[in-house]
């Protein structure tokens, strides 16, 4: 993609604040030859917590960007800087390996897309030492443990400003693909939707992803249709008590995937995606209940391991991973296989049902759709809090189509679609009905607003 090709991906905001980023990296360092990059946030329309199962997300990317200008260095240190005081400044090395900050550092994103960059380019011949290292401002501007994607928004423009110092450039779904994997660098199991929906994101459209090959399809957002997002203010923080959460859930349905597999005696099952794929017809009913007939409710490891006829320290190894990188749950908790199962497997049927309504702008069975996906989230995954439940009331009750959590859930944002003429009302209702019973001001702290489908990063060399 040529610089003038992305730069029509940038608006004036943008622009300006690339302006700043540049102003001060020339004043403080001397820097002749800038670069700027973008990634922005996302909101998943559809699709919830089926992306690590291979299975597919309908997202948006949003109009809310990290921004990063980036000057290339003579050695392999990284100094980053960020225009937000909460984030101190930080300096590190590029190297095979880089070891990470303590866990909830935001360098750790910025590492993380760097690590991504490292092993990919390894693999094609570029070692780690013949990359340079950069001074980098960085500027987020998507609200943080939100549901948005912040940490996907920074680790996608990361990785694109150490492509962009270091002159390798490749094709958007390449990029996408290499970074997709990048949050388990910092401990979270997640799949690809976030970095795959802010690299590939397109202006007006939504996005049918589809996993293990990554594929995108655009679908047009209706004329009339808006997408309102509205923050709960309730943390839902990936680096603590929530990543135990989600990394529960990536277990659960790994398990799951299992058991199906040897009940239909498929192969190298690891994923519910790899379940569907392989049979020619499926439906999550009859999927839910080969699984009620193949195993409990509820299971541990051990029981798993006796059902599967595989050794525990293979399954363990398997599913919680290995080294550094073995995640740890509470073992005390059975594990819930059947509710989890439900969820996504219907939540795959809907995926694909509103992709179809959106593309024929059938809005009232999209909304229908993600009031199923939200109660789905809430009974079947138990990702939805009181709070959540009350917004996506409020919203429906204030004429939006259809409403639901957005994201991991837990905390952060809800989503509505609603008639344009319908959106203004629902933002006042959240305020009326959810806002002004907070503490003072919330209304005034809280995102709460309309969102457009934007296009995804991009890097250009500033002249
Ligand atoms: P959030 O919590 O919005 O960042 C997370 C995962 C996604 C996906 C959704 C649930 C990360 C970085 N992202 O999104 O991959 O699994 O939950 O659909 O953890």
């Amino acid at each position: 993609m040529s610089a003038q090709e992305s730069i029509e991906r940038w608006d004036r905001g943008e622009i300006a604040r690339v302006e700043a980023l540049a102003t001060q990296l020339r004043s403080s360092d001397g820097a002749t030859r800038l670069f700027a990059v973008r990634a922005p946030g996302r909101v998943n329309l559809i699709g919830e917590h089926t992306d690590y199962s291979g299975l597919p997300v309908m997202p948006i990317a949003i109009d809310r960007s990290t921004i990063i200008v980036a000057a290339a260095r003579d050695d392999s240190m990284v100094v980053l800087r960020n225009v937000e005081p909460d984030f101190p400044a930080r300096e590190f090395r590029i190297e095979v390996s880089i070891p990470p900050y303590a866990t909830g550092d935001w360098a750790n994103y910025v590492k993380a897309g760097f690590q991504g960059v490292i092993d990919h380019f390894g693999k094609l011949g570029i070692t780690s030492n013949q990359l340079r290292g950069a001074t980098m401002m960085v500027d987020g501007r998507v609200p943080p443990a939100a549901g948005l994607s912040s940490s996907a928004a920074l680790t996608v423009s990361s990785a694109l400003a150490l492509m962009a110092v270091n002159g390798l450039s490749q094709d958007a779904l390449e990029t996408a693909q290499m970074v997709a994997r990048s949050e388990w660098y910092v401990g979270t199991l997640a799949g690809g939707m976030d970095q795959a929906a802010s690299m590939l994101g397109r202006q007006g459209h939504a996005l049918l992803i589809h996993f293990d090959p990554l594929r995108v399809a655009p679908v047009k957002m209706p004329p009339g249709a808006a997408i309102v997002v509205a923050d709960s203010l309730e943390i839902a923080d990936k680096s603590g008590k929530v990543r135990a959460e989600y990394n529960r859930r990536v277990v659960e349905c790994a398990i799951a995937a299992r058991i199906l597999g040897n009940a239909y005696r498929l192969r190298k099952v690891r994923v519910l995606g790899d379940v569907v794929k392989q049979l020619e017809q499926w439906s999550a009913g009859e999927l839910v209940e080969t699984l009620a007939k193949n195993a409990p409710e509820r299971i541990n490891l051990t029981q798993a391991s006796g059902l599967l006829h595989v050794e525990e320290t293979l399954l363990r190894d398997e599913i919680l991973g290995a080294g550094a990188r073995r995640i740890h749950i509470d073992e005390a908790r059975p594990l819930e296989i059947l509710r989890r199962a439900r969820h996504v497997l219907t939540e795959t049927e809907r995926v694909n049902l509103a992709a179809e309504a959106l593309a024929s702008g059938r809005l009232e069975e999209m909304g229908t759709l993600m009031d199923a996906s939200h109660q789905s989230l809430r009974d079947n995954f138990d990702a939805s809090t009181p709070r959540l439940d009350t917004m996506v009331a409020s919203a429906r009750d204030a004429g939006a189509l259809g409403a639901r959590l957005t994201g991991a859930g837990f905390g952060g944002c809800i989503i509505a679609l609603a008639r344009e003429s319908d959106a203004t009302a629902v933002l006042h209702r959240l305020e009326k009905d959810y806002y002004a019973k907070l503490d003072g001001g919330a209304a005034a702290r809280a995102l709460h607003t309309i969102v457009h489908a934007g296009p995804g990063g991009s890097a250009i060399e500033l002249t």
